[in-house]
Formats: C-alpha cells, sequence, structure tokens
C-alpha cells in the first residue's frame, strides 16, 4: 500500500458538484428462459449499468431497477424443456441471473420478479382502471387450438411459415427472421411447439382488448413532445405511430401468469386465463420498484419515484432496450399509463441499441448459440467483457462480436494502454521512490499542457456519457488513456532522474495522480478494474470516484 494518498489531481477542474437530480433507470427485463448471452446484456442491463453508475458519481440520486420477465410462453416452454414445475423453474432461474449480474457487476438498486405479489396487485389495478375508463373490452378471437394437446397455442407456441417472408420457423408472435410482429392464426401450416402436432385448428376464444386505437392521438402528441430522444428510438416509434396504434389483446389461455381477477375475484369466464405478459412486464417496472421498498424497509418510498402527486415530477426517468422492445415502451406501456388517467410517471428518455451479432449471425438461447453470461465469467474477469462490448456497443449499427476482435481489443486497450501505464509508473516509483507518492519538484509546462489536454478529453467524455453516445465515449475514454502515456514517454522520469530527481519526482507525483483520475473516469465501464487502481492508494472508491465536473 502507498503511504501517501495525495491523489486528488482533478485536471483544470473542480471536483465540484452539479444540483442533485433523481434518476430512474430501468432495462428491459431480461426474460426468464436461462442465463442471458452477451447480445442481452449490451442490449440493455449493461449500457444501463454504465449510466447508472456514471450518474451517481455525478452525484445524483440513482435508481436502477431490472427484475426477471417470468411469464408468457418463452417461461413456459422453458419450464416445460427443462422438466421442471414452472414457479420451481423460475425460482432457479432468477437466482441464476441475479447471481451472474451481480458478477457482472450490475449495480441494480433491485433485481425483482415479474411474478412478485407487487405485480400482480398492479396489473390487476391497471387492467380495471382501464376498464373504468373505457378503454378494455371483451372480445371474441379466433385463436389457433391445438387437438392433440387439448389446449389453445398463443403466442409462441405455434410456429409455422411466416406470411410475410416464407420463414419456415416463425413463432407465432414474432418472425425471428424478418422481425414483424405476427398473429398466430396467420402463419401458414402452423404447429404445435408442444407436440409438433399440425392436428390444430381455429377456435373461437373470449379475451380483453385494450383500446389502443383511440389513444392514437394522445400517444402521438406524447411522442412529439420529445424531440430529443435519441435517434433509433425516435425513428421506431414514428414507424409505429404512421402504422397507426391497434386494439391488442391483453390476455391469453396460459395457466402461468397474473390471473385476470380484481381484489381476489377472477373474472367470470376468464378462469384459465392470466394475463399477457407484455401487459405485465412493463408494469413490473413500477412493481419491481414496490419490492425494492419492501425488501430496504422504506414504506411508500417507491411512490416518490413513480407518483407525479408524491414527488416523482422532479425524477428523470430513462429507459434502456434492444430495438424489438421499443414499440412496448414508446405505445404500448404508455397507453397503459395514459390511459389509467392516474399520475404515475412516464418515460423521459429511452436508449435504444440495435443487435451483437455472434460472428455476423444470430446469438440465441433457444438454439445456444454465442457466449453466455456465466461462461463469459469462467473465460474472463467481467471487466474485460464490459470494457469491450461498451467500446464496440452496436449503436448506430447492428455490431459482430468476434472473439478474435475481443483479444485484440482487450489486449491492446485494456493491457497495453491503461495496464502498462499504471504498472510502469508504479514499478519506477517503488523502485526508485518507494512506496509513496514523492512531494518534491514542481509542476512545470509539460502537466500544464497535459491538463489542458485532458480538460477538453474529458468534457468530451462526459457530454458523450450524458448523452449516452458509448462509443463515442469510450473512444475518448481510451484516448485520456492514451494521453497519459504520452505524457509518461514525453517526461521520461526514467532517464531525467539521472540529472534532476526534483523534476522526476515531480513527473512521478504527476502519473501516479492520474491513475486515480482514470480509475474515476474508468469507474463506470471497469468497476472492478477501477476500485483496484484506487486501491493501490487506500483510497475509497466512493470518494475518489467523484465524477471531475467543469
Ligand atoms: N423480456 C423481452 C426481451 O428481453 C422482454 C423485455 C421486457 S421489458 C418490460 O427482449
Ligand atoms: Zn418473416
Amino acid at each position: 500500500m502507498w503511504t501517501a494518498t495525495a491523489c486528488g489531481y482533478r485536471p483544470g477542474l473542480s471536483s465540484g458538484r452539479s444540483a442533485m437530480a433523481r434518476i430512474l433507470i430501468t432495462s428491459a427485463l431480461p426474460y426468464i428462459n436461462g442465463i442471458k448471452h452477451l447480445g442481452n446484456l449490451v442490449g440493455s442491463m449493461l449500457p444501463a449499468d454504465v449510466y447508472a453508475r456514471f450518474k451517481r458519481q455525478q452525484g445524483h440520486e440513482v435508481l436502477y431497477i431490472c427484475a426477471t420477465d417470468e411469464h408468457g410462453t418463452p417461461a413456459e416452454l422453458a419450464a416445460r424443456a427443462a422438466g421442471q414445475d414452472i414457479a420451481d423453474y423460475c425460482r432457479e432461474q432468477h437466482d441464476i441471473q441475479k447471481k451472474a449480474g451481480a458478477e457482472f457487476g450490475l449495480s441494480f438498486n433491485h433485481f425483482g420478479r415479474s411474478s412478485n405479489p407487487p405485480n400482480h396487485r398492479l396489473t390487476q389495478h391497471f387492467a380495471h382502471v382501464l376498464e373504468q375508463n373505457g378503454l378494455i373490452e371483451e372480445r371474441t378471437d379466433k385463436q389457433v387450438y391445438s387437438i392433440d394437446d387439448e389446449r389453445f397455442l398463443p403466442d409462441r407456441y405455434v410456429e409455422g411459415t411466416c406470411p410475410h417472408c416464407a420463414y419456415e420457423k416463425a413463432r407465432g408472435d414474432q418472425c425471428d427472421n424478418c422481425g414483424r410482429l405476427l398473429d398466430p392464426v396467420d402463419l401458414i401450416d402452423p404447429y404445435s411447439a408442444i407436440s409438433g402436432s399440425k392436428n390444430v385448428e381455429v377456435r373461437e376464444t373470449k379475451h380483453l382488448h385494450l383500446l389502443q386505437a383511440r389513444m392514437q392521438d394522445r400517444i402521438a402528441e406524447w411522442i412529439n413532445s420529445k424531440p430529443d430522444w435519441p435517434q433509433l428510438t425516435k425513428s421506431i416509434a414514428q414507424k409505429w405511430l404512421k402504422e397507426g396504434l391497434r386494439d391488442r389483446s391483453i390476455t391469453r389461455d396460459l395457466k402461468w401468469g397474473i390471473p385476470v381477477a380484481y381484489k381476489g375475484e377472477v373474472r367470470p369466464g376468464f378462469e384459465n386465463k392470466v394475463f399477457y405478459v407484455w401487459f405485465d412486464a412493463p408494469i413490473e417496472y413500477i412493481a419491481a420498484t414496490e419490492e425494492w421498498a419492501i425488501v430496504n424497509d422504506k414504506g411508500d418510498e417507491w411512490e416518490r419515484w413513480w407518483r407525479t402527486d408524491k414527488g416523482a415530477d422532479d425524477v428523470t426517468y430513462v429507459e434502456f432496450m434492444g430495438k424489438d422492445n421499443v414499440a412496448f415502451h414508446t405505445v404500448s406501456f404508455p397507453a397503459t399509463i395514459l390511459g389509467s388517467e392516474e399520475p404515475w410517471k412516464l418515460v423521459d428518455t429511452l436508449k435504444s441499441l440495435n443487435w451483437l451479432t455472434w460472428y455476423g449471425g444470430k446469438f440465441s438461447t433457444s438454439q445456444n448459440r454465442g457466449i453466455f453470461m456465466d461462461q463469459a465469467l469462467e473465460l474472463l474477469p467481467a471487466d474485460y467483457w464490459r470494457w469491450h462490448l461498451m467500446a464496440n456497443a452496436p449503436e448506430s449499427d447492428d455490431a459482430s462480436f468476434t472473439l478474435e476482435h475481443f483479444a485484440s481489443v482487450v489486449n491492446k486497450d485494456l493491457a497495453d494502454v491503461l495496464g502498462n501505464f499504471v504498472n510502469r509508473i508504479t514499478r519506477f516509483c517503488k523502485a526508485r521512490f518507494g512506496e509513496e507518492v514523492p512531494s518534491e519538484g514542481a509542476y512545470g509546462e509539460a502537466e500544464a499542457a497535459l491538463e489542458k489536454e485532458l480538460d477538453a478529453k474529458i468534457k468530451s467524455y462526459t457530454d458523450n456519457l450524458e448523452l449516452m453516445e458509448f462509443r463515442k465515449a469510450f473512444v475518448d475514454l481510451r484516448a485520456i488513456w492514451v494521453a497519459g502515456n504520452e505524457y509518461l514517454q514525453v517526461a521520461a522520469p526514467w532517464t531525467v532522474i539521472k540529472e534532476d530527481k526534483e523534476r522526476a519526482a515531480a513527473s512521478v507525483r504527476c502519473a501516479l495522480n492520474l491513475i486515480a483520475l482514470f480509475a474515476a473516469l474508468s469507474r463506470p465501464v471497469i468497476p472492478f478494474t477501477a476500485d483496484k487502481m484506487f486501491a493501490i492508494f487506500g483510497l475509497d472508491p466512493t470518494e475518489a470516484g467523484r465524477w471531475p465536473s467543469s
């Protein structure tokens, strides 16, 4: 351990805080059907975590909420494939995902479960008020029924040929090939995903429908009032608006899920039905915040984040998600919130990401293709993956993950640039000055020039993080590390020490201070490494990790 802790180097910038804000962050809830792959991770949870950490370091009050999405056909199909009871399966898988998230450094304030009681209560509450407001109607639908399985086949329980692109393994709710949302009855040559049986027919069944079409103008007005949304989000939202909002059914013929009931009373005729997973999942953002309050003994403090009549009007709410989830977050969930006519907090900005591909193809949970969170951590530390994924985040376009690219990026950036800087200067100092930050010598021109350069780079880095332009941000961060190496190269204390020990001491001091500065700046993306860098000086990461602000 280094005995001196004079590491408060903040080039030209005060470490003062901007006014404290309250920031609510959610990332798309990972489906319960198995541990997530790197594509899922970089699509929502990881960028949300980076942003949450950045905002906390700036001194803001941040609440980062996530949960497992435990209902719907993906959950049922996965439990069936695992030969497990669905409730047991969900409990186990939740724990597995929670553990992997923690090991990846995902700094959730709470990681909840959409099957927990608060979500039952809230989902049933929303359905009730929407119906009172004339926005829910019971309608008779046509659904695919499997005679051999003796049951309806909603969503992914039925597969067949896509009517748009002729892909032969399209799922009832969505075609994985062309991305179109589907109605199961439109599939050509449908068959049961449970038994494979083609002995299916279309039967009538009753369902609740949310009358979204009536809300077109309201949703359009709200979306159009958000010109600052990131480009990808805006363009997807506009596309859905242009196509026109359609009424959608919010119940399903399934056993596992939230009963179609209110205050304990099941709706007559809906005994064998539950709410549709995409109706209850976003409500879990709110319900998981209630879980957070319950677990942490915070009473009704969750309302301070979600009810604008209880203080949430000064909350900034940011959502993170993959591009396929944008419609649900810009249209469907807001329709639930706005239609309730209750003072719930609406999202302020949505960061959406494109796909990360596995060598140009699809990562796939169902086909076990790609690298999954648990395997990744068995191979290498979390920060390697975090850095590579964020520095190459699929922002403006899809991005391809390859192990070769991963290895070269990690070696170059983390080992050659950052690691080399830290090792070189700490080793040299130890050998020549001992384990103490040398205090002799004054800073001169080289340090002034470095300070100026870092000022500009830190500003650009901070601005890009504010805009959630992660690729650009991490180009900046790398350039900051490079500037440290270049400074050391020019200052060359190992040569200068021969003639001028004081001068060498000053540049060693400056470089050591840079380690602490780099740790603070790197902490959102590589938190484990940053904390090790702080530990060199015995610095408390929370204190020393305050964000430099200009
Ligand atoms: N579980 C789908 C997905 O992970 C879904 C997100 C729910 S967010 C409320 O793509
Ligand atoms: Zn298709």
